[in-house]
This record gives C-alpha cells, structure tokens and sequence, in this order.
C-alpha cells in the first residue's frame, strides 16, 4: 500500500513539473488539435486558428512577472478613478440612457453599474488589449503553470469562433485572454454573454447593446440585488474594534446607524433593512466603506475589494 502511494506521489510530481517544460510547442499542439477536432470543433476552425501560431514570448514574460509591492487602495483609487474617466462616464451614461433603460428593464442592474464597469475595465472601450487571443491563450496553455484552466479557455474560443461570433482576425484581447469591451474571459462568454441586437452574433468587441447585456446579465445571473446600491462609504464611531470590520459582521442600516455610524460627511444613515458589513480597504486610517449584497456581486466578476469599492464609486459619481 505504502509503496503505491509512494509511486503515485512520483508520478503527480512528474506530471506536473517536468512534463510541461519538456513538451516543445509544436508537440503540445499536435496534441491540442486532435482534442479540438474530437470535442467537435470544425477542421476549417482548428486550420484557420492555429495557421502560424507560435508561442508570444511576451505573453510568458507577463504571466512570470512578479506582483509588485501592494499598492494601498488610496493610491489604487487615485489611479482608477480619475477625473477623465468620471468625466467620460458621464458624458457615455447619458448619451446611451435610452440602450442602458432597456437593458435594465430586462436584467435588473441599474444603468451606472454597467458603465463602470466598462470604464474600468478597458476605459470604455478604448483598451480592450492588443493580444490575438488564440496565440495568447495557446501560449499560456502549453507553458503548462497552469494548463488545464488554459486549455479550457482555449477549447472554449474555438468554439466562439467556430459558432461565428468573431472574425479570427478581430478575436483580441488581453495577453491573458480577456476579451472585448468588458474583459470575458472565453468561459464567462459562453455562459453569459448575450446576443441584445439580434444579429446572431454575440459580439463583445464592437456592438454596445451586446457589450451592456453581457455585462449586466453577468451580474443578474452573479445574483445582483435590483433597487439595491452596492455600498456607501461612512464614519465609524472610534470605539469600534477591529472584529466590527468583518464580513461575518451583518447588520441593517438601521442597526449601523444606531451603533453611531454615519455617512461619510456626518450625516445621519437613512432607516433601511438592507443588510450590510462594515470594508476598509486600507485599515484604521483609510476610507471606511459599509457595502450590500451587490458589492460581493461585483466581487464575482473580479474577486478584489479594490475592484469592486472602485467600480461602486464611478457608479456613484458618474450618476450625480
Ligand atoms: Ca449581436
């Protein structure tokens, strides 16, 4: 028995480091392609897809890099939210309200939630990656750090493109594999994107009626809130001990409120049942945030606090 358990552990080791450095590309993709071509994606596909892929050697580079030293959410916040991005936001929340009221009446996310998003993830469309997602992806999947989610993905954006939603020669994205206008990563399409405009196409990268829906039905089917804000940020009586500042710790607006907290400008919190917890992004001496459901809603779409605490204040400046 011990002697089985022992070989077994050899193997798992094996397979999982030295295998995937040892295994050349063009190996890797033999392979790849007949996986394709058995799960039933079309040869016409697979030939046009991989016709002179090789590995991006910058991909690698970005995939290997090293985190940089934490930034504080009041740096992080400074360089998310600027000026320009509320600015545009606005102008962008006003110019498509009619688009965004429909799309709200459907999914049930209010129309400045869907524009902060589109700001912060590719500043309304302007930065939507340069990567062509196939390579990208291939690249990623036959490094081997972290092969099986890659390979998914990729199996996933043939498939995206086999159904005809993408030219191949507009299929871009992130090195990482996001795609178009609000970032999809290929698996997130195929469960949650949304044809809105009818054509036939989910198109993420160019139709904004596609882009909003998508990005709202993510949130619905995530288990958004409708009425509901994800948040506010507030004032913390001092006596308030650090166990307060938990997710575990639920209370009412009321309930907070009557425990001496406030708004952010001193004013009293409103009477309200919804239930929220009490968020600093940076300890005692940063922002104190009290957020609702809908802020772990966001955080499914990017499992961050700064992320989500970001996009809930574009919403709210941008809809002032
Ligand atoms: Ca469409």
């Amino acid at each position: 028995m011990k002697k089985i358990l022992y070989a077994t552990m050899i193997l798992l080791v094996f397979t999982g480091t030295a295998f995937a450095q040892s295994q050349s590309f063009d190996s890797w993709l033999a392979g790849f392609k007949s996986k394709a071509s058995a799960r039933g994606i079309s040869q016409d596909t697979i030939n046009n897809a991989f016709a002179n892929v090789s590995p991006i050697q910058r991909v690698i580079e970005l995939d290997r890099k090293q985190p940089e030293g934490k930034m504080t959410f009041a740096q992080y916040k400074n360089r998310v939210i600027s000026n320009d991005r509320i600015a545009q936001g606005r102008r962008l929340l006003r110019q498509h309200m009619p688009l965004l009221k429909q799309i709200e009446a459907k999914y049930g996310v209010a129309p400045q939630y869907v524009v902060a998003l589109w700001g912060i993830e590719t500043s309304y469309g302007n930065n939507t990656g340069g990567f062509d997602i196939v390579p990208a992806l291939a690249t990623l999947a036959w490094e081997g750090r972290r092969r099986s989610f890659f390979e998914d993905e990729l199996m996933t954006a043939l498939r995206i493109l086999d159904e005809g939603h993408i030219s191949q020669s507009r299929f871009k994205g992130s090195w990482a594999g996001a795609m178009g206008q609000n970032q999809f990563m290929p698996s997130s399409f195929m469960r949650l994107a949304v044809d809105y405009n009818g054509d036939g196409r989910k198109d993420i990268w160019t139709s904004l009626p596609d882009v909003f829906a998508s990005s709202s039905n993510y949130l619905a089917k995530s288990g958004w809130k409708s009425g509901e804000r994800w948040g506010r940020e507030v004032n913390v009586p001092s006596s308030f001990t650090p166990s307060m500042f938990s997710k575990g710790v639920k209370k009412s607006v009321t309930e907070w409120g009557r425990l001496g907290v406030t708004s952010a400008w001193g004013h009293l919190l409103p009477q309200e049942t919804v239930m929220g917890y009490l968020v600093q992004p940076d300890g005692p001496t940063g922002s104190t945030y009290l957020v609702y459901n809908n802020f772990d809603i966001i955080k499914k779409w990017n499992n961050s606090t700064y992320f989500a605490t970001s996009v809930g204040l574009i919403a709210d400046a941008i809809s002032q």
